[in-house]
């Protein structure tokens, strides 16, 4: 054991001395498969295979590709505004992303986790963590749009997040930051860590029907650093597995001093069991503040409500829902084989690979097999609960999936490789290089309990020479490995938008045919909806204005409005009035502080806009929609305060001069 913790930590330290250039495969161009143009080639006009959704990390989104073709479909904002999209600049879009600290119009996007029933994926929504300003998100894949979003109190670095169980009973949510709990007073030492600072797991629960979620209950936990986790599945369904690092509890220099330790743990979690806690009445009500958001595509609009209460078990009085068992050094990954017999555990400074037996864990708790407690969880023993030792994988071990054959495939990020092992006799059986320093990697169907093997997508850390240079920052890099035959193959690289951590590939024929086309008329109830141009109009309140507007190939209706005022609040309410697959119109106007509207067909979406000059503001239709697109425009004229300019709008006749220009 020491000595291949003082190899590893050796090996690395080295790495990072060399500033990971060390870590560049020799013939670092040449590894690429004879074949691999026809194996990643989708014809023009041809579908591909898998939608692969993978997370944007610091960019705050998540994007679709197609694999294995790595075309770009889509990029979905979460938990960032996206100009292009007027995601969190519209009216509507703006409550999704308010929170208990008010709006926040950014995160840090990790992990992606397709919704499941009977442990494999069904399509219906895609999740994504933020690990900032703790958070998670469910995305509508009917629309590829984020359909809500929920904040966790008593938390803080969302990362161990959203892992879902087989039948997506619940999302789950661990603490990377232990804190203080949000009702006790945070204005403390920092130093009194021990004392004070508490991890919480967030049970989310996700309704069958539409997706609501709610923090069903939260696991109060020792102060430690979850990473990741895992749910159970088949034998193990009912449980949860979490990495921990920062077991020494420090609080400053985590780099030296929460990486003391020959081993941290992976916690595993009767999840069952704390629903039976939780129903006998033993968890705790606790006052908190939290954002729920959800939108809706009926009043196209999102609502923020702000809820005040959560039931915490505290694992540490309820004896035996939790259990720590040892894993070498600072555990990263935490991953759980097909049949949920297996839970690999992978430490980023461990120079093997343990894998644990879910039935050895049930023995050995039943047996008290313990070594000792962790402020007050038990500790079950190693060797009782190990199943074997990968031994020599490679040089920092993250992140696990798996094939439809017994393999496992483990990134490598210190030594820049996948390498493929076999789960029953714990035998490396290949390894390819990654361009460089790989951090998660991806399987098709990979965490599930019928992974379809055929491609794996690395998602590197570094990516130095692989693409035509862009400055100091290159483009972020993913590579796809065709794995059907016994030797892994590199046949793409594809760039990828901001940093990628975790994605999942999911076949395309669940998704697809289930895509919304445009959103019906007669259900648009939105409070400023226009039931065509015959129902738009321009309606003063005070210094507020609001613009019943309508948009269709090729006019804004109106499109000539006068008798603005300077202090006036103006808003936009844009109807498109398409009823067809693929015409959004969009809506800008001069000076607005604002993103623009991009409005899909059937909906209504609002722009909020303060003159900032007297004068004549134009605004147009922002998305090249017919071949008079460049006519779809139309002209504000905005006078000084206290003008007794009347309020006049139309489209396709001019008033009589004599109404329109009374300025004073
Ligand atoms: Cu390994 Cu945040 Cu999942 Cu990135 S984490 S690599
Ligand atoms: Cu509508 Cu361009």
């Amino acid at each position: 054991m020491k000595n291949y913790k003082q190899i590893a930590v050796a090996v690395f330290a080295f790495s990072l001395l060399l500033g990971f250039s060390a870590c560049k495969p020799k013939n670092a161009g040449s590894a690429v498969s004879s074949d691999a143009a026809s194996k990643a080639y989708v014809a023009p006009g041809k579908y591909d295979e898998f939608y692969n959704f993978v997370s944007g990390g610091f960019s705050g989104q998540m994007s679709a590709y197609g694999i294995p073709s790595g075309r770009l479909l889509r990029v979905i904002p979460v938990f960032s505004v996206d100009p292009e999209k007027g995601y969190g600049y519209s009216e509507e879009t703006k409550p999704m992303l308010n929170t208990s600290h008010g709006f926040v119009p950014w995160d840090d996007l990790h992990h992606v986790q397709m919704s499941k029933t009977n442990g494999d994926y069904d399509g219906r929504w895609a999740f994504g963590n933020a690990n900032n300003t703790p958070r998670v998100a469910r995305i509508d894949l009917k629309t590829f749009r984020t359909a809500e979003i929920i904040e966790l109190p008593n938390s803080g670095g969302n990362h161990s997040s959203p892992f879902i169980t087989e039948n997506t009973e619940y999302v789950v949510a661990g603490t990377r930051f232990s804190v203080p709990p949000d009702d006790k007073n945070g204005d403390i030492p920092i130093n009194s860590y021990k004392q004070n600072f508490k991890g919480t797991l967030s049970f989310i629960s996700v309704a069958k029907e539409d997706g609501k979620m709610d923090i069903a209950f939260q696991i109060q936990c020792p102060g430690v650093n979850f990473d990741l986790s895992r749910a159970g599945k088949g034998v193990s369904h009912g449980w949860f597995f979490f990495s921990c690092y920062n077991t020494e509890q420090a609080n400053t220099l985590l780099e030296v001093n929460a990486s003391q330790k020959d081993k941290d743990f992976i916690m595993a979690v009767n999840w069952k069991k704390a629903e039976e806690y939780l129903k006998a009445g033993k968890g705790r009500k606790q006052s908190v503040r939290y954002a729920s958001n959800r939108y809706s595509d009926i009043t196209h609009s999102a609502t923020s409500e702000i809820k005040t209460e959560v039931t915490v078990l505290d694992a540490k009085d309820l004896k035996d829902i939790c259990y720590f068992f040892p894993c070498p050094k600072s555990p990263h990954g935490c991953d759980v084989s097909p049949t949920g017999e297996y839970i690999v555990g992978s430490g980023k400074l461990a120079a093997l690979i343990p894998v644990f037996s879910f039935d050895k864990l049930q023995k050995a708790i039943a047996a008290k097999d313990y070594i000792g407690e962790f402020d007050g969880i038990p500790i079950l023993k190693y060797e009782s609960v190990l199943y074997g030792e990968v031994k020599k994988p490679g040089l920092g071990p993250l992140h696990t999936e798996f094939d439809n054959n017994g393999n496992a495939y483990t990134s490598m990020f210190v030594s820049s490789e996948v390498v493929k092992w076999n789960i029953k006799d714990l035998k490396v059986v290949d390894r390819v290089p990654t361009y460089y320093s790989v951090g998660h990697l991806t399987v098709a169907h990979g965490d599930t309990k019928s992974p379809k093997g055929k491609y794996l997508v690395a998602y590197n850390k570094i990516t130095k020479d692989r693409y035509l240079p862009t400055g100091p920052e290159l483009s972020q890099s993913a590579q796809l490995y065709d794995i059907s035959g016994d030797k892994m193959q590199l046949i793409l690289d594809f760039p990828t938008i901001g940093e990628p951590h975790y994605a999942q590939i999911i076949s395309a024929d669940l998704i697809k045919n289930n895509s919304q086309k445009f959103f019906k008329m007669e259900e648009n109830k939105h409070p400023y909806f226009s039931n065509g141009e015959a129902t738009t109009k321009v309606v003063r309140e005070g210094n507020k204005v609001h613009i019943y507007m309508t948009a269709i190939r090729s006019h804004l209706t109106p499109d000539n409005i006068e008798g603005i005022r300077m202090g006036d609040e103006v808003y936009f309410h844009v109807t498109n009035l398409e009823q067809d697959w693929d015409v959004p119109h969009g809506f800008a106007v001069k000076g607005a502080a604002n993103a623009e509207l991009l409005i899909m067909p059937g909906e209504t979406q609002t722009l909020k806009w303060y003159p900032t000059k007297v004068g004549i503001y134009p605004m147009y239709c922002t998305d090249f929609c017919s071949a008079l697109h460049q006519e779809m425009t139309g002209y504000i004229r905005v006078s000084p305060a206290g003008s007794n300019v009347p309020l006049l709008f139309s489209t396709g006749k001019n008033y009589p001069v004599s109404d329109t220009a009374k300025a004073k």
